[in-house]
């Protein structure tokens, strides 16, 4: 029997079968120490064989091949990485207008990840409705130009606004979706809306602060129809950066490739050397300052990693 793992806690599994129908599993150990660097062999997203037991929970037999995955180094101090997703078609980077304030710098660092795993980004701006100020105004516009501009598909959301969260219900049609984003930017109230009946926690965004709660503790994929699932996570911040050289960061901002092709060095970091066009390009603005920000920052994490 064939299942899709819907959550992954500890020893336990949670797997789809067809016809809505969801069989506790658990795995044997033989797999667990199939591949040395991952902590957890079996992820939410996976495509699992199950044979029932008697006691009506399942036992994993094989994990299908996956066509990828999100990676993140494993928290705790433990050594190695640890699947957080596998088999996802989108990433959907969920910010809000306010509470808390987007940051174009966690969106960028997201859109890395997604260029270096192939991985379809989506940006999402979420609570529309508090357009306070002139300035929220405008800063949406400059940030749906910045990215819309770079090619990458764009949205904005309000949980109060029905129309706009079924253009993004349609967006995501058909395709296994991943959600990031801060604590607090209403991963949860937008997947809420999506499938309804669900009716998971959400939290409030503390006034003093503004910041969210951590909500969500644990990842979980849901199933919006027979062929759409929308994973939602704790938040990730990055995923599998792991193993980047500093010169090929740039590869991975789609703005930077042409300019990177003449510098004068083929591993030029575009920071401060002689003869590189990356630089020149951002200076001129050919190149949009908060995003050559954005590259040198992540340059730096790379860097002293
Ligand atoms: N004004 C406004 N508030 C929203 C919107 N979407 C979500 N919220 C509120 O924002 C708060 C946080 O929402 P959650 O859905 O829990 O956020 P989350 O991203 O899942 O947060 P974590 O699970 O902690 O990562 C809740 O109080 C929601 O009601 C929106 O479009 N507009
Ligand atoms: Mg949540
Ligand atoms: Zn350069």
């Amino acid at each position: 029997m064939r299942g899709l793992i819907l959550q992954a806690t500890g020893s336990w599994y949670l797997a789809r079968i067809d016809d809505e129908k969801v069989v506790e599993c658990r795995l044997p150990g033989k797999f667990r120490l199939s591949e040395e660097e991952v902590t957890n062999p079996v992820a939410v997203g996976d495509i699992v064989h199950i044979t029932m037991q008697s006691d009506g929970t399942g036992r994993i037999e094989h994990i299908e091949e996956r066509k990828n995955r999100l990676l993140r180094k494993a928290t705790h101090n433990r050594r190695g990485v640890q699947v957080i997703a596998s088999n996802v078609d989108y990433v959907l980077i969920v910010q809000s207008l306010r509470q808390p304030v987007f940051k174009t710098g966690f969106i960028d660092r997201l859109l890395v990840c997604c260029e270096a795993h192939e991985i379809v980004p989506v940006i999402i701006i979420n609570k529309t409705d508090l357009q306070i100020s002139r300035k929220d105004a405008s800063d949406l516009a400059e940030v749906e130009k910045l990215y819309t501009g770079l090619g990458y598909l764009f949205c904005k959301t309000s949980i109060f606004d029905e129309e706009t969260v079924r253009s993004l219900g349609d967006l995501i049609k058909g395709k296994i979706s991943v959600m990031t984003g801060h604590s607090g930017t209403g991963k949860t109230s937008l997947l809420n809306l999506l499938a309804p009946g669900l009716d998971l926690k959400t939290g409030d965004v503390s006034l003093f602060s503004n910041k969210g709660k951590h909500t969500t503790t644990f990842t979980r994929l849901v199933a919006l129809s027979d062929d759409t699932y929308l994973i939602d996570t704790p938040g990730i911040r990055e995923f599998g950066l792991v193993d980047l050289e500093s010169y090929e960061l740039s590869l991975y901002f789609p703005e930077m490739r042409t300019f990177r092709e003449s510098c004068r060095f083929y591993n030029c970091t575009h920071r401060h050397e002689p003869g590189c066009s990356v630089k020149k390009a951002a200076e001129e603005e050919h190149i949009y300052p908060s995003r050559y920000r954005s590259y040198l920052h992540i340059l730096d994490g790379i860097e002293n990693d």
